[in-house]
C-alpha cells in the first residue's frame, strides 16, 4: 500500500501529494517495519490522520521541570493547548477507558500518555498502564510524550512494553536559550536554575534521543516556536535531531494568553503568526520530515485529531456501558481492513485533476492557498457552517500539499434560532482564513457565500464527497482556466501602480 503522509525533504520535482501516481517514493524508501509502525498512527502519518484516531489517558500528574509557557494547574503544554484540565485517572481506570474506547471507536489505533504532567516523571503510573495494555490490547500502538529529563533512565523500560513511538519536546540545544524557556529543572533531588538546569535538560534529551533511535524506536521531536527566543534557532535543532535519527519534527506555535497565568502569557510574549510558522516549517523541511497536522490536543483527548469525543467517555459513562469485547475486536479488524483497502485503491488511482494540471502550458502560475471543511475520511464532507476547523492546502501546477489547520473559535451555524445570525462570527472566520483564496466545503449558505466573496475568498460547494487533494486540484484548475489568478495578479499590479 502506498503511504502518503509527511513532508519529505525535497528530492527535486515530482508530485508530493501522494495521490498522483508518481509519488510511490514518498515513504517507499522506508523499511517495511517502519512503514508498518506509521501507516495507522494519526500523528506520524498525515494520511492516517484522516482515517485513524488516537486517545490519551491522563495518568501522569507530576512534572520535573518548569516551562515558561506552562501553568501547572493545566495539562502539559508540550502536547496540549494551554488552559485545559483533564480528568486524572488511575492506571486501572485508564486501561478500562482504553478498552471501552477501542470497542466504541474501531478507528482508534493509538494510545498515548501525554500528561497532564510529564509521563516519565510518573514512571509507576505510566508503565503500569502500558504494561496492562500491551497484554490486554496488543493491536493498539502505545505512544508517550516527554520533556526528556528522565528519558535515558526510562529507555530500557519503554522498550520492554513495545512502545514504538516516543515524542521528546526539544525547544533548544543551547543552554543560553534554554535558560530563557526553562526557569528550573528538578534533578537529583534539587531544583537547578537557569543555564545550568537547561544544560542538564538538553544533555538528557539528546542522550535519550540517541538511545531510542539505537533501539529502533521512532522518535518525534516537538518544538514550541517562541518568536524572539528560539525561532531562528529551531532550524539548527531540526538538523541536529535529524542527524541523531529523529523520524519527524513537529514545530508547534507558542500559545501564550495572560488568562492562562503562564510566565510568557503574563509577560506578553507573543506566539507566531500562521505565516511565520509556515516559513519556519518550510525552512526545516529541507532537512527533516515535518508534521504539520498537530492539533495540540489535550491529555485526555479521544477521537480523530480534529475532534474531541472525550465527553462521551468519562469514567461514569464507561462504568454504565455494556460492551461485548469479542464482537468489538472483530469489528475493529473489519474497519481497519476496509480503511486499508480504501487507501490502497485511492493511492493506486492517479489524481486526474493533477495530471491535467501538469499538462497546462501556462508558465508562472502562482501557488494558491485553499481551506477545506472535512470531518475526516480524507474527503470534502462538511458544511461550511459546521466547521470547527479548516485544513489548509497549497495548490500549484504540479502539486497539492497539506500546509496546516486553522481552528474556528465559534461555529457560524450552531443550529436553532440563532443559526445564520453570526455576522461577527463570520467576520472572525474570514480572519481565520486570511491568505486563502478559496474555501471548499460540502455546502454553504447564501450569506456566508457573499461575504466570503467580498473578502476575496471564493466559496465552492461543488466537490462534496470527493477526495480532498482531487477537489483542491480541480478548483485550482478551474481558477487557472477562468483567469481568476490572472485577474488577481493584474488587480495587484494596479494597486501597486
Ligand atoms: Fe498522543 Fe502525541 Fe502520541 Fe500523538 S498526540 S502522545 S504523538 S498519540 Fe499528535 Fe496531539 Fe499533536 Fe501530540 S496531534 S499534540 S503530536
Ligand atoms: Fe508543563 Fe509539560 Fe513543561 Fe512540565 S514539561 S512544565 S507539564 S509544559
Amino acid at each position: 500500500m502506498e503511504l502518503k503522509v509527511l513532508d519529505q525533504p525535497e528530492t527535486g520535482g515530482g508530485c508530493s501529494s501522494g495521490s498522483c501516481g508518481s509519488t510511490d517514493d514518498q515513504l517507499s524508501h522506508l523499511p517495511d517495519a517502519i512503514r508498518e509502525k506509521v501507516h495507522n498512527h494519526p500523528c506520524y502519518s498525515e494520511e492516517a490522520h484522516h482515517h485513524f484516531a488516537r486517545m490519551h489517558v491522563a495518568v501522569a500528574p507530576a512534572c520535573n521541570i518548569q516551562c515558561h509557557y506552562c501553568n501547572r494547574k493545566y495539562d502539559c503544554a508540550n502536547e496540549s493547548r494551554p488552559g485545559v484540565v483533564s480528568e486524572l485517572l488511575t492506571p486501572d481506570q485508564a486501561v478500562k477507558k482504553t478498552m471501552a474506547v477501542a470497542a466504541n471507536i474501531p478507528q482508534m489505533t493509538v494510545l498515548g500518555i501525554a500528561g497532564p504532567g510529564d509521563p516519565l516523571a510518573n514512571p509507576e503510573r505510566t508503565f503500569e498502564t502500558f504494561r496492562q495494555l500491551s497484554e490486554k490490547a496488543p493491536d493498539i500502538k502505545l505512544c508517550v510524550s516527554t520533556n526528556g529529563l528522565a528519558l535515558p533512565a526510562a529507555v530500557e523500560e519503554l522498550s520492554k512494553h513495545n512502545i514504538d513511538h516516543v515524542t521528546i519536546t526539544i525547544n533548544t540545544v543551547d543552554p543560553e536559550i534554554g535558560a530563557k524557556i526553562y526557569p528550573w529543572v528538578f534533578w537529583n533531588n534539587r531544583r537547578i536554575k537557569g543555564k545550568k538546569g537547561a544544560k542538564i535538560l538538553i544533555e538528557q534529551q539528546q542522550k535519550g534521543l540517541e538511545m531510542l533511535t539505537e533501539k529502533g524506536i521512532l522518535v518525534k521531536v516537538n518544538s514550541v516556536m517562541i518568536p524572539g527566543v528560539n525561532d531562528d534557532h529551531l532550524k539548527e535543532v531540526s538538523k541536529i535531531v535529524k542527524q541523531k535519527g529523529a523520524f519527524l519534527h513537529n514545530v508547534m506555535p507558542l500559545i501564550a494568553e495572560a488568562e492562562h497565568g503562564t510566565f510568557y502569557g503574563v509577560m506578553g510574549q507573543r506566539g507566531p503568526t500562521h505565516d511565520e510558522l509556515q516559513v519556519l516549517q518550510d525552512a526545516c523541511a529541507g532537512d527533516m520530515n515535518m508534521m504539520r497536522h498537530c492539533r495540540q490536543c489535550r491529555a485526555d483527548a479521544v477521537g480523530l485529531l480534529g475532534e474531541d469525543r472525550g465527553e462521551e467517555f468519562t469514567m461514569d459513562k464507561i462504568e454504565a456501558m455494556d460492551i461485548d469485547y469479542e464482537a468489538a475486536m472483530v469489528k475493529r479488524a473489519e474497519v481497519h481492513a476496509a480503511i486499508a483497502n480504501e487507501l490502497e485503491q485511492k493511492n493506486n488511482q492517479p489524481n486526474e485533476s493533477l495530471v491535467t494540471l501538469s499538462s497546462i502550458k501556462k508558465k508562472d502560475t502562482r501557488p494558491v492557498l485553499m481551506a477545506v471543511a472535512t470531518t475526516g475520511g480524507g474527503v470534502v464532507n462538511q458544511h461550511f457552517g459546521h466547521a470547527t476547523e479548516f485544513l489548509i492546502y497549497e495548490a500549484n501546477t504540479t502539486d497539492v500539499r497539506f500546509i496546516s489547520h486553522r481552528k474556528v473559535e465559534d461555529l457560524y451555524c450552531s443550529g436553532g434560532d440563532t443559526c445564520g445570525d453570526g455576522e461577527t462570527v463570520l467576520q472572525k472566520i474570514i480572519k481565520v482564513l486570511d491568505g486563502c483564496e478559496a474555501v471548499i466545503c460540502s455546502k454553504i449558505g447564501y450569506e456566508p457565500w457573499s461575504q466570503l466573496e467580498e473578502a476575496g475568498i471564493m466559496p465552492n460547494g461543488e466537490h462534496a464527497m470527493e477526495p480532498i487533494e482531487e477537489a483542491v486540484a480541480a478548483v485550482y484548475k478551474e481558477m487557472i482556466e477562468s483567469g481568476v489568478l490572472d485577474e488577481a495578479e493584474s488587480d495587484a499590479e494596479l494597486v501597486t501602480a
